[in-house]
């Protein structure tokens, strides 16, 4: 078997520079970052995105919800992007960072990492080495990017290119776990092409890269890491939701249980599961395990679970409004977020999308209030959102909300808060006479 090594300088930049030159292809919260982190290193990048948008916004150097020390390197200079694949050319490494969601029915829709993939094997030239970052089910660069790779380039994977996949760890929002501090793992179509990867990842992160036997191991890990997370948090939403009943406090008791200093791992219950990673990944594994021939039921529940929960917090609210002889239909809602996670702009399989779904479909109006997400709010302020409002549903944490007091909601006479991420203190609202319903506390 040949081995693919990375030319130290192909030359085929103008600068003739020896610096190795790297393409990143999608920049969105996981190809800008690692795009930037790779020039602070001393790489020489450019970027390409078919989003006009974004490729203004970075030309323009403001980006939303970029961790601050991305937010400096851009600001510093901006970042070449192009829509042409035309740079893979001079490229010695090609990073592939482009979305990879489900659709409407949950299958995974693989066509833009697809399209992507098109795209790049018309340049791929011998020598390249090629990085997969999107998250992608286990079998997927065997079984259909390196045909398609090797098919639009006429070479052969191994001999001719490298094909690498790192599964993109990003935690937007977080400060500080920013991409250079997590560490990485690394799977390779061969031994070398794993190698030389590693070592570009080693040459730019503080932390370290684990290399994997084979390149569907690396792929199972992304799957594996998320739906753990997912089927954690199923657990303690089903916790909530028998708790109601049984009128215990599932924070206090997950609090209680996190005293415990090993054997468990404390997740909260909310009103949902968004997001582009954790709602969407054991789609792509259960997908992938039911072509062959296993049905994945314990993960398959735990999305059930997960998915109703949007349900059981307008339920909550509902009940609220039977108790004082009205319902939903004609009621004033005051919605509080939009994105799924707090402090950040990301709409994506956001709960809070399906709680207004489902709000509008019971009769209700609401104002809907998310100060990072201006232009999909009705209103622009606290105040504003609760006035002649008969009820007030928190669908995301931001820490903006911590206004949301008990003596607002007395000064606009609105008597029903549900807090559907368990943010506010429930005992001082119901000192000052106002009904508070938590998911799983009361
Ligand atoms: N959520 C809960 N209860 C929890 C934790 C999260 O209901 O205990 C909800 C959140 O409200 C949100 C969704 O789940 O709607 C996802 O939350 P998240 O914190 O997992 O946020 P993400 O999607 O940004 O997850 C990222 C993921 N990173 C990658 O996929 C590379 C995930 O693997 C990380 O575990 C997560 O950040 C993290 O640890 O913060």
């Amino acid at each position: 078997m040949h081995t693919t090594t990375l030319p130290q300088s192909n030359n085929r930049t103008e600068t003739g520079s020896d610096r190795l030159t790297v393409a990143v292809i999608g920049l969105g919260y996981v190809g800008l970052p690692i795009a930037l982190l790779a020039r602070d290193k001393g790489y020489i990048v450019s970027g390409i995105d078919t989003d006009p948008a974004k490729r203004k916004a970075i030309k323009a150097r403001v980006v939303a919800d970029l961790d601050p020390r991305f937010e400096r390197l851009l600001a510093n200079e901006s970042l070449t992007v192009s829509n042409d694949y035309a740079l893979v050319h001079d490229a010695d490494i090609i990073m592939i960072c482009v979305p990879t969601p489900v659709r409407e029915d949950h299958t995974p829709d693989l066509e833009p990492l697809k399209n992507a993939c098109r795209n790049v094997g018309r340049q791929l030239l011998p020598g390249h080495m090629l990085i997969i970052e999107s998250t992608i089910h286990p079998g997927t660069c065997e079984e259909i990017l390196l045909p398609i790779l090797e098919e639009e380039s006429g070479l052969i994977a191994g001999e001719d290119f490298g094909l690498a996949h790192c599964p993109e760890r990003v935690n937007p929002g977080d400060d500080v776990w920013t991409i250079d501090k997590i560490a990485r793992v690394i799977g390779g179509s061969t031994p070398s092409a794993r190698r030389q990867a590693a070592n570009f990842y080693r040459s730019i992160l503080d932390a370290p890269v684990h290399e994997m036997e084979t390149i569907r191991e690396a792929e199972a890990v992304k799957m594996v890491e998320n739906s753990f997370r997912d089927i954690n948090i199923a657990f303690v939403n089903e916790l909530a939701m028998s708790f109601t009943k049984l009128n215990i406090d599932v924070v206090n008791v997950l609090r209680g249980a996190s005293t415990k200093p090993f054997g468990f791992m404390l997740h909260l219950p909310g009103c949902g599961v968004g997001g582009h990673c954790i709602p969407v990944d054991p789609y792509y594994l259960i997908d992938y395990a039911r072509i062959n021939g296993f049905a994945h039921r314990f993960l398959s529940l735990a999305r059930e679970i997960n998915n109703s929960m949007p349900e059981f917090t307008v339920g909550l609210l509902e009940e609220e409004l039977t108790r004082r002889g009205t319902s939903l239909r004609g009621a004033h809602i005051a919605l509080l977020g939009l994105s799924y996670k707090p402090n950040v702009s990301d709409m994506r399989e956001s709960p809070a999308l399906e709680i207004k779904e489902i709000l509008e479909k019971r009769g209700a109006t609401m104002a809907i209030f998310d100060p990072y997400i201006p232009e999909h709010s009705n209103v622009h302020g606290l105040r504003e959102a609760l006035h002649g409002a008969d009820a007030v549903v928190l669908a995301t944490s931001h820490d903006a909300f911590v206004e949301l007091t008990p003596d607002l909601l007395q000064a606009e006479d609105v008597s029903i808060i549900i807090d559907g991420r368990n943010f506010l203190a429930k005992d001082s609202f119901a000192e000052a006479g106002i009904t508070y319903r938590g998911i799983g506390r009361s």
